[in-house]
């Protein structure tokens, strides 16, 4: 058994959340914060059989989208640590983690 973390946007949770139940996967929705634009984001826990992983993995790649981000940096220290300058990151579709279940158990 597999046990898939994926870190999306918040715009994709939902949608995320109504496809992989509807193909009948359990998943688990949690609200997180990404640590480098300090922003909330939605990670999805999904437990499956080995077999299954790369279907979710599809459903994962046709719901999330990547999407452009503009964060604003400190420029420096001294003068410069009250200006800062945008920068455009780009984030998503979806970091995805798949770890071995050593145990599973529904009590
Ligand atoms: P954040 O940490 O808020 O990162 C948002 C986006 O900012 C990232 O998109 C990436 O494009 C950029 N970014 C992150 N760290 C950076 C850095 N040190 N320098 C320059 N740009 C940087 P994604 O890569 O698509 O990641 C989206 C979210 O997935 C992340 O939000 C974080 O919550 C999670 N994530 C990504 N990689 C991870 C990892 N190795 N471990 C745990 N969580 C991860």
């Amino acid at each position: 058994m597999k046990l898939i973390v994926a870190v999306v946007q918040d715009k994709d949770g939902a949608r995320l959340l109504d496809a992989l139940v509807e193909r009948g996967f359990r998943a688990t929705k949690l609200a997180t914060t990404g640590g480098f634009l300090r922003e909330g984001n939605t990670t999805v826990l999904v437990g499956t059989e080995d077999d299954a992983v790369e279907d979710v993995l599809a459903v994962i790649r046709a719901v999330c989208r990547p999407r452009q981000h503009v964060v604003s940096l400190p420029s420096g220290t001294g003068v410069d640590a009250y200006t800062s300058y945008p920068i455009e990151v780009q984030v998503g579709g979806a970091t995805v983690f798949v770890l071995d279940v050593v145990r599973f158990e529904r009590v």
